[in-house]
């Protein structure tokens, strides 16, 4: 497929529609959420994470593509809470450029960024045979989006990955960590959430995407942040032109039609 990037900025994402035409539809991610304009349903029970933390012996393997750091998932992990069973597929990082100013989460709350955002992706399982199938299907995906904040303390969960990613610093590196509870990544409340329909962050920008993006962020350190800061965009070849993988998310998308739901009020 065509080339894409987000270090062009607002300029170069406006020009994704011309080769991937869906990044110009009207249910586009990320959103800002507006939270007096969101809609409480009380039928929004708590999403449960399954077999999040019967992580076994095997390693996972985590890649640098260029966009993001990507820890693919087992599939025996999944997600329940939601009209259908998804399979989990591979969790993955939104981050900044560690300058003052707007923060690297692709979703913003109330026009206010976070630091870095966490993303899970899940598949439906139920509807359909494998990612590549769901993913272009309006029930297709589930992702589960994590605002993160940097504070003095370390979260110990964020450092099973953060931990190996100098390894892959270069866009196409790949490297084998150990085993660790993918939970221990997520908020305390599951119960807390806003629930909309959306795409794919980035090209092709499908619009198969149930999002659910938790009230609660969690916190990890600045240096924590850091090692995120310090990936690279380009490939080992490229040394003499090193590039910073920074800046990775999408800014936020026009709402349009569509209702943004609270699980509480
Ligand atoms: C990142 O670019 C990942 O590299 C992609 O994963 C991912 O695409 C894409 O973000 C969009 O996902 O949760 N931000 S997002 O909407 O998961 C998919 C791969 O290319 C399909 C494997
Ligand atoms: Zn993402």
């Amino acid at each position: 497929s065509e080339e894409w990037t987000q270090s062009k900025g607002i300029a170069g994402q406006s020009e994704w529609s011309e080769y991937f035409p869906d990044c110009g539809g009207s249910s586009q991610s990320p959103v800002d959420v507006i939270t007096t304009q969101t809609k409480y349903d009380p039928s929004l029970v708590p999403v449960t994470p399954l077999g999040y933390s019967q992580h076994g012996n095997q390693p996972f393997s985590m890649h640098n593509n260029g966009h993001t750091v990507i820890v693919e998932l087992p599939e025996w992990m999944g997600l329940g809470g939601l009209p259908w069973f998804f399979t989990a597929v591979q969790l993955h990082l939104h981050w900044g450029n560690g300058a003052p100013g707007r923060g690297g989460s692709e979703h913003t709350i109330n026009g206010r960024s976070s630091d870095a955002e966490l993303h899970v992706v899940h598949y439906n399982a139920e509807l359909y045979p494998n990612m590549s199938a769901a993913m272009t299907q309006r029930d297709g995906l589930a992702v589960l989006g994590i605002l993160i904040e940097t504070g003095d303390e370390t979260n110990p969960g964020f450092n099973n990955i953060l931990n190996y990613m100098s390894r892959i610093r270069h866009s196409d590196q790949r490297a084998f960590i150990p085993a660790f509870d993918v939970q221990s990544l997520l908020p305390k409340d599951l119960g807390r959430y806003y629930r909309y329909n959306g795409s794919l962050t980035t090209p092709p920008c499908y619009q198969s995407v149930i999002w659910t993006m938790f009230h609660e962020r969690v916190q990890i350190s600045k240096a924590q942040l850091l090692k995120m800061e310090m990936m690279l965009y380009s490939s080992k070849i490229q040394e003499a032109d090193r590039m910073l993988l920074q800046d990775n998310f999408r800014i936020t998308q026009p709402l349009n039609h569509r209702v943004i739901f609270a699980s509480f009020s």
